[in-house]
């Protein structure tokens, strides 16, 4: 925003939030009013427009708003307060292009891994084989890094708002164990591109596989190895399960909880649902928690996933806490960030590379790390921005060509391991979607806190019509009730059906 020009129709993402600096946000927050929380700015904007008008705040070192400033403010008042879009669901995507100039910064550059030269490629090898090679209570061996994911260490850090820090975190701490071997101190993790086949590097010593070196419980005993679908099969599986949908609809989005998806009680189709049947497509092993993390894909599929959440950082200008706290519209979701005691990412915060949510947040200039992205990457296929709901006092289209089914009130607790929940239609499925967790998870705390959970299948209203639906839910643990999940036994889950709307 030009300093001095009005802005006719400004919204919370690309004018309003950005007319508060550090310091005034800072000073605002010692007297209870967060100007970084929409909801705070939105129900005290008469008060705000009457501090800012008079010019009795901001206080100094801050200048008084210009007068345009002001009628921006009053414009977006007199609009009812629209939130605005998201600059990567624009036709532009002005986000990419900031982020790669944002890269040099960082002196840890993560690739795209078809792109290493020979020596990065023989370095990397090298670095996993290291790790690998080491003794399992060596804090840097793969099988203790791995193993914090689920088994021997179950710290199951899913479906709940801490998904995305805790992962980076991990990230940044195995590849600090990479970096542990000697020669390899400049390696870095690259990210599997998902919207590419899986790159044949990945047949290869040491990333085709990995044997396990000790039992871990749970049936998985020394000498299991790690396994995993062709790459032909992964990739129709990825479309089986709306995988790369998921998660181009997740890049549109303006609000943290439904970029996350599931928490809050948002649709779920988003990043989780995402993350959720990827693994459960590339598979056998991946779709496993208790031992996900023993196949040496699951840091190159994490890292682009991180990769993606940076990228949504990026295009929301939330590449700092204020920013991301921009986008935060839950109390309870804000709390990850704003509480000391809630930062907290077990194990990772206490012990290396202790990092906490905050610390995170920043992934240029806080943890050195970069992406240098292959464009194009993601496609954004998806043109129309639908929701379930909007401010009445806005106008909206309603849109007849999608429908969103919702599956809800399934109590996974009842589930042992991971799941897939297909929609049918007449008896044949017409789409799918997958959970991934432990097999004791009841055992599991974040799984108890989240028991009950819901599914949406966003549909061509033609794909669902004139037909009889549906639901049948497959457990991959068939050793209790075979392929079909009695519906009575998972606290009898209900559909419901709605249109779907969007502004523009
Ligand atoms: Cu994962």
């Amino acid at each position: 925003m030009a300093a001095n020009n009005t802005v006719p129709n400004p919204t919370w993402y690309g004018d309003i939030r950005n007319m508060f600096n550090t310091t005034d946000i800072a000073h605002m927050r010692s007297q209870g009013l967060d100007l970084s929380d929409y909801s705070a700015v939105k129900n005290n904007a008469p008060g705000i427009y009457g501090q800012v008008s008079s010019g009795n705040m901001p206080r100094p070192p801050s200048a008084p708003w210009s007068a345009g400033w002001v009628q921006t403010f009053l414009n977006w008042m007199t609009n009812d307060y629209p939130k605005g879009t998201n600059i990567l669901s624009q036709p532009k995507l002005t986000g990419l292009t900031s982020l790669t100039s944002n890269i040099s910064k960082a002196t840890r550059i993560r690739k795209e891994i078809t792109t290493l030269s020979s020596t990065e490629l023989s370095n990397l090898k090298k670095a996993f084989s290291g790790i690998m090679a080491k003794d399992i209570d060596d804090p840097n061996s793969y099988f203790a890094q791995a193993g914090v994911h689920g088994r021997p260490n179950p710290y199951c850090m899913h479906h709940i708002p801490g998904y995305n820090p805790w992962h980076r975190a991990y990230l940044v701490g195995f590849e600090n164990a990479l970096r542990s071997v000697p020669g390899c101190e400049n390696v870095t993790l690259p990210y599997w591109d998902i919207s590419t086949p899986l790159p044949d590097i990945f047949n290869q010593v040491p990333f085709a596989s990995y044997t396990l070196p000790v039992d871990i419980g749970g049936g998985y005993r020394k000498g299991y190895v790690t396994t995993r679908y062709n790459a032909s099969d992964i990739q129709a599986n990825f479309v089986s399960y709306g995988v790369l949908d998921d998660f181009t609809r997740a890049s549109t989005k303006t609000d943290w909880e439904d970029y996350t998806g599931l928490i809050d009680n948002r649709p779920n189709n988003t990043t989780i649902a995402g993350h959720d049947g990827g693994h459960v497509s590339i598979g056998d092993t991946m779709s496993l928690q208790d031992v996900a993390a023993f196949d040496p894909v699951f840091w190159f599929y994490h890292c682009n996933l991180d990769r993606l959440f940076w990228q949504w950082q990026t295009a929301m200008q939330a590449t700092n806490l204020n920013g991301l706290l921009s986008t935060v519209e839950s109390a309870q979701s804000r709390q990850i960030f704003t509480i000391p005691a809630l930062t907290n990412l077990p194990p990772l915060t206490e012990k290396p590379p202790k990092l906490n949510t905050v610390e995170i947040i920043d992934s240029i200039n806080g943890l050195d790390v970069g992406y240098e992205i292959k464009p194009p990457s993601m496609a954004l296929s998806m043109q129309v921005k639908t929701k379930g709901s909007t401010l009445a006092s806005e106008k909206f289209f309603v849109h007849t060509d999608f429908v969103n089914i919702r599956v809800k009130g399934i109590n996974r607790l009842k589930i042992p391991g991971s799941f897939k929940v297909h929609l049918l239609k007449d008896g044949k499925t017409i789409a799918s979607k997958a959970f991934f967790q432990p097999v004791e998870v009841e055992k599991c705390a974040n799984c108890v806190e989240n028991a009950v959970v819901h599914f949406d299948f966003e549909l061509p209203l033609d794909s669902v019509s004139r037909g009889k639906l549906g639901v049948w839910v497959e457990p991959l643990d068939q050793s209790l009730f075979g392929d079909h999940f009695p519906h009575k036994a998972m606290g009898n889950p209900t559909v419901n059906v709605r249109l779907l709307l969007s502004n523009e």
